[in-house]
Order: C-alpha cells, then sequence, then structure tokens
C-alpha cells in the first residue's frame, strides 16, 4: 500500500527515486528531477566527463550515455570511491517528462547499490520523491491533466488486459478532453446567463432567454447522459471474472483445471475427496474476434453429503465460491447430466455442462449426447477448445470486457460527472417554470447552479481539485513514478 501524501511537497525541491520494481534485476533505474539536477549530475559522475559544461552539451535528450558513477565511502575518505558503470540520460525542462531537468541513471539492479546510490544524491542536495511526485509535476506543469495522471497510476497498479485497456483510455485523455469540450460550452451558456445580470442596463447586451437556455442545458445533460450510459465502472474491470469448477467427487474436475491451465497446479487422484481447497489460477482465453479474454479458474472440493468435519469445511468453501462465481463449469462423468440444482447456481449466472472423461466413452456411444454441453476428455485434449468457447461467450455476454470505446470510470469520475449532471438538472428544472417568459428569473441563483455544475466538471480534469483530491489522486502512486 503506498504511503499517502499529506500536504502538497514543494516542487521547488530536486526529487530522487528508484524508479525500477524492489529487489534483483538485470537494470536498476534512479530518476532525479528538480533545478539541481545539472550540479548533482556533475558532482555524482567520476572525472573526466564531470564538467557541467559537457552536462550542457548533452548529445540529445533521452539518449542512453555510458558514464561512470562515483561514490566515496560513507566517511568521506577519497581512498575507498567505488567507481560504477552506467549509463544515463538527461531529460531537458520544459519538455521532460515533470517539466524540469530531469536525469534517468542505469545501474546494476541491485538493492544495497541502488540504496548507496539514492543516499548519494541525497548528499549532495536532492530529497525522497513523495510517491507519484514525478507525476504530480507534469501535472503542475500542464502535461497532463488529473484524468491522464490518474491512467499512469492505474496503468502500473494493472494485473490484467481489461485493466490496461481503461488506464490507456484515460492516460490518453479521453475523459478530460469529454469534460474540457463540455465545460466550455456550459461555461458559454453561463456567461450568457451572467451577462443578464452585470449588464442588463446596456442595449447592445441581450441576456438569453429561459427557452433558449433550456434547451442548451439539456443538450449538455444528454451528452453526459450518454457517456454515463457507455461507461462501466472501476470495480467492473478490476474484477477479473470467476470461474469455477464444480460437480461430485472425482468427476475430473481438478484434472480439467490443470489440462486448462497447461500445468498441473492441482493434485488429482483416484479416491473421492482429493481437493480440499478454493485452488484459483488466471486462465487467459481468445476471443473470436481475437481479444484476450482473462478469467480467474477456480478448482473446488467435490459436492457431495459430507463425510466428516474436514469435508464439510471444504464443500462450505467451495459452495462460497460458486456463490460469487461469474459462470459456473458443472463437471460430470454420467451418462446423463445429473440435476443441476444441486449445484444451487446464483440466479442469472450461466452454466457450463460438462462431461468429463469422453474417452472412457464406448466407441458406439456419443458422449455429446445425455444433456451436457460439451464432452471432453482432459487425459486426450478433445473437446477442450469448446469448453474454452463456452467459457468465453459466457464471460463476455456478462459484459465483463472493455473491449471498444467504452471508459472505466473510477468512483472520483462518477461522483463528479453525476454531480455536474445534477446541477444541470436542477439548473433545467427552474427554468421549466419560466416557459415562453423573455427573461430569465431568479438569474443569481441559476448562475451558481451553473457555476456548480461547471466545478464539478473542473474537478474531473484537476483545474478546481482541492489539495487534498490531488492529494488522494497521487497518493495511489508508487515512489518513483
Ligand atoms: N480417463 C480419464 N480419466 C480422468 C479424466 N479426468 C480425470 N480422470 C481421472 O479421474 C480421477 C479423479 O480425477 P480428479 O481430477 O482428481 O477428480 P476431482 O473431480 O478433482 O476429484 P475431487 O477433488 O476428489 O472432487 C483421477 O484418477 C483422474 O486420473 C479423463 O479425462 N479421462
Ligand atoms: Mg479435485
Amino acid at each position: 500500500m503506498p504511503a499517502r501524501c499529506n500536504a502538497v511537497p514543494s516542487h521547488e525541491d530536486t526529487i530522487v527515486a528508484v524508479s525500477s520494481p524492489p529487489g534483483r534485476s538485470a537494470r536498476g533505474l534512479i530518476r532525479v528531477s528538480g533545478p539541481d539536477v545539472m550540479a548533482i549530475l556533475g558532482a555524482l559522475l567520476d572525472a573526466p566527463s564531470s564538467t557541467v559544461e559537457q552536462l550542457q552539451a548533452w548529445p540529445a535528450p533521452g539518449r542512453l550515455v555510458p558514464c561512470r558513477v562515483a561514490m566515496p565511502s560513507a566517511d568521506g575518505s577519497q581512498d575507498n570511491v567505488l567507481v560504477l558503470p552506467a549509463m544515463v540520460a538527461m531529460f531537458f525542462g520544459p519538455k521532460s517528462y515533470t517539466g524540469q531537468d530531469t536525469f534517468e541513471l542505469q545501474c546494476p539492479g541491485n538493492p544495497a547499490l541502488l540504496d548507496r546510490l539514492i543516499r548519494r544524491v541525497v548528499e549532495l542536495g536532492a530529497r525522497l520523491a513523495e510517491p507519484g511526485e514525478f507525476t504530480f509535476r507534469a501535472f503542475l506543469a500542464g502535461k497532463l491533466d488529473l484524468t491522464q495522471a490518474e491512467g499512469v497510476a492505474a496503468t502500473i497498479a494493472a494485473t490484467n488486459d481489461n485493466q490496461l485497456q481503461a488506464a490507456a483510455m484515460l492516460r490518453q485523455g479521453q475523459l478530460g478532453r469529454f469534460a474540457d469540450g463540455l465545460s466550455n460550452l456550459l461555461a458559454d451558456q453561463l456567461a450568457l446567463v451572467e451577462a443578464g445580470i452585470d449588464f442588463t442596463d446596456q442595449d447592445d447586451v441581450v441576456p438569453v432567454g429561459p427557452d433558449a437556455l433550456r434547451s442548451e442545458l439539456e443538450a449538455l445533460t444528454g451528452r453526459l447522459d450518454d457517456l454515463l450510459a457507455h461507461s462501466r465502472s472501476w470495480g467492473v474491470v478490476e474484477a477479473v471474472p470467476l470461474v469455477v469448477l464444480a460437480g461430485a467427487p472425482s468427476t475430473g474436475k481438478s484434472t480439467l483445471f490443470n489440462a486448462l491451465l497447461g500445468k498441473q497446479r492441482a493434485v488429482t487422484a483416484a479416491c473421492a475427496h482429493t481437493t480440499r481447497d478454493v485452488l484459483t489460477e488466471p486462465l487467459t482465453l481468445e476471443t473470436p474476434d481475437g481479444q484476450r479474454c482473462e478469467v480467474m479458474l477456480a478448482d473446488l472440493a467435490g459436492l457431495d453429503a459430507p463425510e466428516n468435519l474436514l469435508s464439510e469445511q471444504a464443500q462450505t468453501q467451495a459452495r462460497q465460491a460458486i456463490r460469487q462465481a461469474d459462470a459456473v463449469v458443472c463437471v460430470s462423468d454420467q451418462e446423463q447430466c445429473p440435476d443441476p440444482s444441486g449445484i444451487q447456481t446464483p440466479p442469472g449466472v450461466p452454466m457450463i455442462r460438462v462431461r468429463s472423461k469422453a474417452d472412457l466413452v464406448a466407441r458406439n456411444q456419443d458422449a455429446g449426447s445425455g444433456g451436457y454441453d460439451v464432452a471432453l476428455s482432459a487425459v486426450t485434449g478433445q473437446g477442450l477448445e469448446s469448453l474454452r468457447k463456452l467459457i468465453t461467450q459466457q464471460v463476455a455476454r456478462r459484459g465483463v470486457n472493455t473491449s471498444g470505446e467504452m471508459l472505466a470510470l473510477q468512483p472520483r469520475h462518477e461522483a463528479a460527472l453525476r454531480g455536474a449532471r445534477e446541477h444541470l438538472a436542477t439548473a433545467c428544472q427552474l427554468l421549466v417554470a419560466q416557459q415562453g417568459r423573455r427573461s430569465i428569473r431568479q438569474v443569481e441563483l441559476i448562475a451558481a447552479v451553473l457555476r456548480q455544475g461547471l466545478d464539478a466538471l473542473g474537478s474531473l480534469a484537476g483545474r478546481l481539485t482541492p489539495e487534498d483530491v490531488l492529494g488522494r489522486v497521487f497518493a495511489t502512486f508508487c515512489i518513483g513514478k
């Protein structure tokens, strides 16, 4: 859980952070940004490449240049200087990510080494960056709006394709552009309303009438409704659909689980009640149009009359997983598909009836009959592809995918859009009662309501966002971004 920015820190400081993931890796990355970057880099580099003049004649912004970093020992003695081969890239403000001079230093990804480098950069005058502070500076420099900054955080936090796609839409500024467009149109209307307050005594100013204003505001409300109707909540995107394998003991659930995953994840055995816990693993499927579709596949304990406390507990867990499932694969090795009501699938949750162990069915029998959707063998692989297709169809039908142009809205976005919509609706209600009049009554009140709507839209892109909201947004970042 990242630490939270309580106060908005000064962007006059030079900040430093490790920007590569924690732990050992081939390459570690340190990022430094702020007004003292040139001086710090000059002092950090081993002679003869250390002069600031040479740095200013840097080959090209963003190009990696081999260098040597010199780090004196902790006691400051010159006898024990650690010289490290590294690569450095300079990014000059205002064209850099943060809008300020920035350098990135790549060196072997050893945590102790990175720690020592960070301490050295701090000795040279930088301070440790807060979570998200590099992106906060980009926001302050007008490089991205708040929704795009949230897109950067969401990209870092993404754990599946859906989330990456939703984050990309935010990062590309689709929501920010929508809010800006709508804000401009609303500001035009507000200006016309305010003209009626401020310049009523001037002949050349024609204030807007109630009917014309209402029709404009209704059009804006329609655009908001349209966006809300064609968006989905971030929570839906974050939730990877859960697909459970349920059925009586020894029907081949765990063997099927392993076959679908392509690895031996679950223990399988001829005896009943082999599986006791709920085992979950991510599984990537493909939709007919070639899109990746990720699900969480769960293998459960076999369901029957529990014989002892252990199997009772295992079955309680299994039933709990079934209640949370987005799709249930009912597995049976019987000739006739058993009554699935024993599995107690929640209403509306799709069920796929699978006949397992089809390789054991005599050649003259039809494994596909008996009320099943698919017959398969986890041993020969027969029918597995059909099951994958059926799962993808059912999951896609539940609308969990974010393919297409749908925006995913975080709770803050939804609240701002709904807030703006409410203010527009309030203004329209006030205007309905004034139908047919030449000029607007309660003009101050209507102007105040429209200003609130404008504030709500402005808060989306971060233009009118109070500092505590900014703190919350950037606190969701990891340090180094
Ligand atoms: N021939 C054949 N045997 C299978 C197939 N799938 C599973 N089996 C066998 O059926 C037995 C039970 O398999 P499991 O996968 O452990 O069954 P399960 O449903 O997970 O059992 P529990 O966890 O006890 O509920 C094992 O001996 C498997 O080798 C199959 O497709 N063909
Ligand atoms: Mg099992």
